[in-house]
Parts: structure tokens; sequence; C-alpha cells
């Protein structure tokens, strides 16, 4: 039923099977052309909003630095966050601009599932722009949790980062998580969020969802384990990977950001069990355009500025 439903709405999402291998690529496919983070072999050119409408997060990635600021380019990035009743005028001005766009992705600044506002986006988003493909992006802790929403709100593509399986190192990555109102750290925040992020995974693909994991890479951290690490979550569901080279910040400012050989070694480690996306230009939370190409950014968010002001003073 689900499945048939989001056919219906993206007709190139059709064939996907869930788990099931020739399906999942048959799907992976058809998303190839059509989704820029899909993308095998060379660029599509086909281009993504962003909708930063979630501010807040359930864990603490040690690299994390959300920031409100209209110049750098990396994720937890916006220069605002915006409410899910601000969407559909937004998204309508940008696919009115920019005729690549095929996609719309929420990408923090947060954790999309950490406050309800992605979820009432998107289903804003099925009713009004039902021809554009959503994708959403997750620490995958409350995946499972609330998969059924997502399914309900026609989420079409799914992002989780899985930066480790082995919690003995995921504790050097997170510092902790929040669930159900309790703080956990250590060894147990590690174990926790990792078989929430797998049961996630095998949730979300046995609801025909197609999903990526992204890995932020640290060298001496995670670097050389991307090949466990794929295949553990290539056996949960997922059908593509990529890696994020990490940008030291925060807690790991002091750390080097891994070399080219190392990101492509790591690729290679990765390939042997899934395929690699290799086009990632680690995305503002607020971006708009084709990744790597024409970007919308700056006119979109300077016209809502310029418009605001224009209607404060009046
Ligand atoms: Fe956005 Fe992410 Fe969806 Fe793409 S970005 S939520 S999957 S629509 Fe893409 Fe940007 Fe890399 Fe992300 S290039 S940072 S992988
Ligand atoms: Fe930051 Fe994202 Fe990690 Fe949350 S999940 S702490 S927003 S990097």
């Amino acid at each position: 039923m689900v499945i048939r439903e989001l056919h219906k709405t993206h007709p190139i999402v059709k064939g996907q099977a869930g788990t099931q291998e020739g399906g999942c690529s048959a799907a992976l496919n058809k998303l190839a052309s059509q989704h820029p983070c899909f993308a095998l072999g060379k660029p599509n050119n086909k281009g993504r909003i962003h909708l930063p409408v979630s501010p807040g997060c359930n864990i603490a990635c040690r690299f994390c630095e959300r920031s409100i600021n209209a110049y750098e380019q990396r994720p937890g990035v916006t220069a605002e966050v915006i409410r899910p009743d601000e969407v559909v005028e937004l998204v309508g001005e940008a696919v009115a601009l920019a005729p690549e766009l095929t996609v719309v992705g929420i990408a923090g600044p947060g954790d999309t599932l950490a406050t309800p506002y992605a979820i009432e986006t998107f289903r804003l988003v099925k009713e009004q722009f039902p021809q554009l493909l959503r994708c959403m992006s997750t620490n995958g802790l409350l995946l499972e949790d609330r998969i059924e929403e997502l399914v309900e709100v026609g989420v079409d593509t799914l992002t989780v980062t899985v930066n480790e399986v082995d919690p003995t190192r995921l504790v050097q990555i997170n510092d902790y998580v929040v669930y159900e109102g309790r703080q956990y750290r250590g060894i147990e925040a590690a174990e926790l969020l990792i078989s929430k992020q797998l049961a996630g995974i095998r949730a979300a693909a046995a609801r025909g969802l197609m999903i990526k994991v992204n890995t932020v890479l640290v060298p001496g951290i995670n670097d050389r384990r991307i090949g466990v690490i794929a295949q553990t979550v290539k056996a949960a569901g997922a059908g593509l990977y990529n890696l994020i080279p990490l940008i030291p910040n925060a807690q790991m400012s002091r750390l080097a950001a891994p070399t080219c050989a190392q990101i492509d070694a790591a690729r290679s480690d990765a390939e042997a069990h899934i395929a690699v996306f290799r086009h990632c230009q680690h995305c503002r939370a607020d971006a708009i355009g084709v990744p790597g190409g024409k970007d919308y950014g700056d006119q979109i968010w300077r016209r809502r500025v310029s418009q605001a002001n224009t209607f404060s003073h009046g």
C-alpha cells in the first residue's frame, strides 16, 4: 500500500523493493538520473532545496558546530531557521527560479527527528509539490520510532549518518545521546545509538525507502574501519554510501582533516560492499541549487531578507 502510493507520486522510484537486491538496484538506477545525491558515475545536474526547519539535536557529535551565518559552506550552517508555515511560499519561489530542482531535502541544521518540524514540513510539501522527491537526513536515533510517520508524509529517500558500528570507537566521536528523556554517555550511549541506527535502517528498507548512509571520515578513529561500516549498513538495507571528510570543528578542532589519499582508500574499502556516491559537496542546511553547480541560495535568501526589511520598515 505504502509503496504503491509512493510510486503513484514518483514514477522514478517505481520498482523499489526494499531489501530485495534487484529492486533496490533498479530503484537506485532510476534515482541516479533524478536525485543529485544518488548520481552514480557523473553528476546529473539535478538540484535540491534544503529547508532549514530542524534546529535541535538529540545526540552530540564531537565535531558538530551548528551556526547561523551566510558564509560557511558546510553542514550544520544556515542563514536562518524557518518555520514549516513558511516553506510553501519558499519552495514555490525556488521552483519558479530553478528548473533543476527535483528534490526537497531537510538536513538540519540539527537532527530532523529531534523536533517535529521536518515531518510537518514534508506533509505540506507532499500536498503542494507532489512532483518533487522528498529527502531527509537524520542521525537515525529516532528513525525506527518514527518510520510510520515518515512513510505517511511520503519521504522517498533517507540519509542516515552512521559514523561507527563499534561502540568502543563511537565513544570517541559521540559525546552523549538523549533518548526518551534520559541522557546516556560513554559505551552505553554508543551502543544505544548504533542499535537504533541499524534498526532504523532495517525498518526504512522494509518500508521501501531508499537509504543512503553517510559516514564522517575521522582520521585515526574510523578511517580504517570503512569496509566494516559499509558492510554492516548494506546488510541492514542501505543502498548507497557516502563519505563526508571531517571538517575539524568543536571538540575535534585540533584533528587533521583526512587527506585525499585517506579519502580514496576509504572509498575503495566501501566500494567492495556497496555503491558509493562520489560527488558530495558538504551542503549547508539551507542550500538551494545544484550541488557543486548553479547555486540559488543567495537570490532566494537575500530576497527574503529584503522583503522582510521592506515589510518591517514599510
Ligand atoms: Fe540534501 Fe542530503 Fe538529501 Fe542530498 S545533500 S538531505 S541527500 S538532498 Fe547531497 Fe549535500 Fe552531500 Fe548531503 S551533496 S551533503 S549527500
Ligand atoms: Fe550535530 Fe548532526 Fe551530530 Fe546532531 S547529529 S550533533 S546536528 S552533526
